[in-house]
């Protein structure tokens, strides 16, 4: 028998980087917890971060190569990915071709597909996903810091007197540095938050202060910051003097008070309130992510933050400095290997010749590219008009991402070669590849990732590889050797790769560049297996401080930085035909398009529909009630999702969650709705501000169903569908009644003609209720209502897991209703401890006043902590129903 066995890896999800034991018992079973030695989140783990094991099972996994749809051997695949490129190449030139690559590659994978781009077919048509996610925060580190540097590490967001959270949900997005700081304000009280955000997220209510700021109000809310605290003589004159230049230009650039209250529609106390704890804060951290850099105007208000912080000195000292926060489990490590279309490998540049002629001698390469490559949006623009003849898509899915995503769908359709590599057969993007390549998954491979805070660490499998799946490192070196370039290729071992990386990083480099990692550039395998995580740069010579530019050397030709001129742009009048602003983003239990997430029963409880939040008196300009399903329209497509009528929102604007696609429900794939408006400098598409229309979608049935058995198709105007313990549940709407429940139950239940089945029927009153059983199990149920069904979702889905050995368990089913000894929990608050709002309400009834209370009664919020805030909103709210 096999022994018991524990292993250190990294979560990959989102970019905190939690270490992660993964323990794979005796009979294979897997569990994982944190790594309590490791840096980033010692032991602790996020609610997504704590169920990995719910999500390593092979359901839904592409397990061989495909042509055309169907198996093949991995020689034929690669053969012929191999000549497509390379005949395409021939007779249409390099930049005939394109990779369009992700932030969730490890960093030997990216480098390889970096390489083979734009050293060995000499384009720099190479994009990556990390293009929408934070691209305009390398072009602002880039124009301030001559270099794509984050200055900081996690320590100081504890150190900090004033944490700044502009445009960033950290409680949902971040969650495990979010709980950081939430112990850190514990220990010291007298921590200030502050967060930026136009509508109220879980992140705010740890929050001081919370400005509802207007939608992309960014720029002249932090130019405005300057221009207060030069008046107010807050600056740091030594250090503007010796490390910086440009500052009289930004200064003179700054807004009005008066111009920002405009602006931001925020009010001048607000205002000042806020600029003055800045300027008294001598400790302060800007955190900053999507809001910031999703947005036209992302580059500026990353430079507009930047501005603020050489102003006052406050940079790469403890507690002091701006932070822009990754997305992704390894966004950091694809900027190192030069994974995005303008930059060059090893934070070197694609426009400078020195630079392109070093790391093509590096490389000993035949060509290097010359130019920058297609961004994203261009990229696929170029694939929809023909000018990119073969597109190879690893671990992203652009047809749900992206903007304007229907066309990136015809896009795909319409081009003559589509490559995908995904761990999933079915995907929005897959199904439009001529050759779908099965890759590793997490816990499958082996490689390294960089968090937020410059830290590489490794990933370890623990995991035999499924099927004949590889490693996509592995794929892109077989690809390259068939067309030719096997020298350069020939890496063995992912180590090979690792130490090749990191001997780039340090060629010609004598302190010119911030990216040095030549301590590595002899790894080997065995030491490369027992890596411990740790941050760059890592020169070969001696140790030096972990953060950059307390005494400026700046990476500019001069060493010194450069505060850039920022305005804010005109604000755009309001387009009457889409009045409203829609602002997209993520949830707590949700990881992008859901591929891995989804599969989660856990998480796919907390939120399990796609959903629009909108303000209560916008809902009533509109006629809509909380829980009515709405259609959201742009010019570009349209989508419909549930109604959630909340305070947290701004008037005006709605927001909506990027995660539901074709798998999960009829019409959600908020993209669809996007332009492809872009940064000019950075070209990251605007996500956040997205002129819609929205109305009622009036439906005559609302239904609700749990099932065994995924169905094949579900043939209803609304649906979607979520993982939940035994089976599968599905929430649904119809613009006209049928009058055929009996037959839709039967398909959607897959149901067999002879199956034993409970029904109650009032045909006037529009109700139906069907639940089939096998013997003591129930195969599904199916509940319909003229009004949305007021059946408890978790009850019901805790039905397909009981037994029902007698008539009148059976009834209570159809009657939908919990006998009295089965209170219902309500929508699931706690995911790792399943726990409901009905009971945490319950809890605090008896007397539970505080989170720690509801802790030790229920356990929820004890192990991962994401609710937390969430648990305190419930205690708050219903201390103000008390009062009241
Ligand atoms: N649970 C979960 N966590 C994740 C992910 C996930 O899918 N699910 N994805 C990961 C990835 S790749 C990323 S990039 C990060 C993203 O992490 P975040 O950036 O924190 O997440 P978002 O929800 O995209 O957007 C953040 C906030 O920006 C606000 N915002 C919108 N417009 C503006 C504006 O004009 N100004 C300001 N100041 N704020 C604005 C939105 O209201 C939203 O609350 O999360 C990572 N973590
Ligand atoms: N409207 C709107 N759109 C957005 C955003 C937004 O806030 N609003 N955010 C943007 C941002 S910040 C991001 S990061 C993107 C994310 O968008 P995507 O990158 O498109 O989303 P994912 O679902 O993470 O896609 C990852 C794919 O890789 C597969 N995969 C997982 N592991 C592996 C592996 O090891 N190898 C391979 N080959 N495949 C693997 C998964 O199954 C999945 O299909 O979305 C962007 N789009
Ligand atoms: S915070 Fe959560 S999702 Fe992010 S790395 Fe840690 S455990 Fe994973
Ligand atoms: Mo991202």
């Amino acid at each position: 028998m096999t022994q018991a066995r524990e292993v250190r890896t990294t979560c990959p999800y989102c970019g905190v980087g939690c270490g992660v034991l993964a323990k794979v018992a005796a009979d294979g079973a897997v569990t994982v917890r944190g790594d309590p030695l490791h840096p980033a989140n010692f032991g602790r783990l996020c609610s997504k971060g704590s169920a990995l094991a719910e999500i390593i099972d092979l359901d839904g996994r592409l397990l061989h190569p495909e042509i055309g749809g169907k198996r093949t051997n991995w020689d034929d695949a690669l053969d012929l990915v191999a000549s497509k490129f390379s005949q395409a190449i021939e007779k249409h030139g390099s930049d005939s071709v394109a990779f369009y690559v992700s932030g969730q590659l490890l960093t030997e994978d990216y480098y390889l597909a970096n390489k083979l781009m734009k050293g060995f077919i000499g384009s720099a048509n190479i994009d990556t996903n990390s293009r929408l996610c934070m691209s305009s925060s390398v072009a602002g580190h880039r124009r301030a810091f001559g270099s794509d540097t984050v200055p900081g590490t996690y320590e100081d967001l504890e150190k900090a007197d004033l944490v700044v959270l502009v445009g960033s949900n950290l409680a949902w997005c971040h969650p495990v540095l979010y709980q950081r700081i939430v112990a850190a304000k514990d220990k010291r009280p007298g921590m200030k938050i502050v967060v930026i955000d136009p509508r109220r997220t879980m992140t705010a209510d740890i929050a001081e202060m919370h400005l509802a700021i207007a939608p992309d109000g960014d720029v002249a809310l932090f130019s405005g910051l300057l221009g207060y605290l030069a008046a107010k003589d807050r600056l740091n004159r030594d250090y503007i003097a010796a490390h910086t230049n440009g500052f009289d230009e930004a200064l003179a650039a700054a807004p009005s008070l008066a111009d920002v209250a405009a602006w931001t529609e925020l009010s001048p106390e607000t205002l000042s309130a806020f600029y003055a704890l800045f300027a008294a804060s001598e400790k302060t951290v800007t955190v900053y992510s999507q809001g910031v850099n999703q947005s036209v105007s992302g580059t500026d208000k990353v430079n507009a933050i930047i501005n603020c912080h050489l102003a006052t000195g406050r940079i790469g000292k403890p507690g002091a400095g701006p932070f822009s926060i990754t997305g992704q489990p390894n966004a950091m490590g694809g900027r190192e290997v030069g994974g995005l279309a303008n930059m060059l490998a090893a934070h070197m540049d694609i426009e400078n010749s020195e630079h392109r002629d070093r790391v093509q001698r590096f490389w000993a390469s035949p060509a290097i590219a010359e130019k920058p490559g297609l961004k994203a949006v261009d990229l696929f623009r170029a694939v929809g008009d023909g000018r990119i003849k073969a597109l190879w898509i690893m671990a992203t899915n652009p047809v749900d991402s992206m903007p304007e995503a229907d066309a990136v769908q015809a896009a795909l359709a319409a081009c003559p070669f589509v490559v995908v590599s995904d761990v999933l057969a079915r995907t929005d993007t897959a199904r439009h590849a001529h050759v779908r390549l099965p890759a590793a998954g997490w816990g499958e491979k082996d490689g390294t990732v960089t968090n937020s805070e410059r830290r590489i660490s490794r990933q370890r499998a623990f995991l035999p590889l499924p099927g004949e799946a590889r490693p996509d490192w592995r794929i892109i070196a077989d690809v390259a050797r068939r067309m030719g370039f096997a020298e350069a290729f020939d890496h063995q071992h992912q180590a090979a790769v690792f130490a090749e990386h990191a001997a780039l990083s340090d060629f010609e480099n004598g302190g010119a560049r911030d990216f040095d990692i030549g301590r590595y550039a002899g790894i080997d395998a065995e030491a490369y297996e027992a890596m411990q995580p740790f941050q760059w740069p890592a020169r070969p010579e001696g140790r030096e401080s972990i953060r950059f530019f307390d005494n400026g050397h700046f990476y500019t030709p001069d060493r010194k930085a450069r505060f850039i001129a920022v305005r804010a742009h005109e604000k755009a009048a309001p387009n009457p035909a889409y009045p409203l602003t829609l602002n997209t983003g993520r949830i707590r239990d949700h990881w992008h398009t859901m591929t891995r997430t989804g599969k989660s029963p856990r998480l796919s409880q907390h939120i399990a529909e796609p959903f629009a939040e909108i303000h209560p008196l916008d809902a009533a300009l509109h006629g809509i009630a909380d829980a009515d399903l709405v259609r959201l329209e742009s010019p570009h497509g349209s989508v419909v999702v549930r109604a959630l009528v909340t305070m947290r929102q701004r008037r005006g604007s709605v927001f909506a969650p990027m995660h539901w696609t074709d798998q999960f429900a009829s019409n959600a794939r908020i993209d669809t709705l996007a332009p492809a408006v872009v940064d000019p400098i950075s070209g990251q598409p605007a996500s956040k501000k997205i002129d819609i229309r929205m109305h009622k979608l009036a439906a005559s049935a609302f239904g609700f169903a749990v099932m065994r058995e995924r169905p094949e198709t579900i043939d209803a105007d609304y649906w979607a569908i979520a993982k939940c313990t035994s089976g599968w549940r599905v929430e649904l709407a119809f613009t006209e009644a049928r009058k055929d429940w009996v037959g839709f139950a039967s398909s959607l239940l897959q149901m067999p003609e002879d199956a034993d089945r409970l029904a109650y029927q009032d045909q006037s009153a529009g109700r139906f209720r069907l639940a089939a059983f096998d013997g003591p199990i129930l195969k599904g149920a199916l509940f319909i209502a003229p009004e949305p069904v007021a059946v408890s979702r978790a009850w019901a889905a805790e039905q397909l897991s009981a037994t029902h050995e007698n008539q009148p368990q059976r009834f209570r089913v159809v009657a939908g209703r919990a006998g009295a000894d089965r209170p219902d929990p309500g929508a699931t608050v706690c995911s790792c401890f399943s726990v409901g709002v009905n009971q945490i309400t319950a809890a605090i009834a008896s007397g539970c006043s505080t989170v720690e209370a509801i802790g030790q009664t229920l356990k929820a919020g004890t192990n991962c902590g994401s609710c937390r805030s969430e648990i305190k909103g419930i205690i708050d709210a219903n201390r103000l129903q008390a009062a009241e």
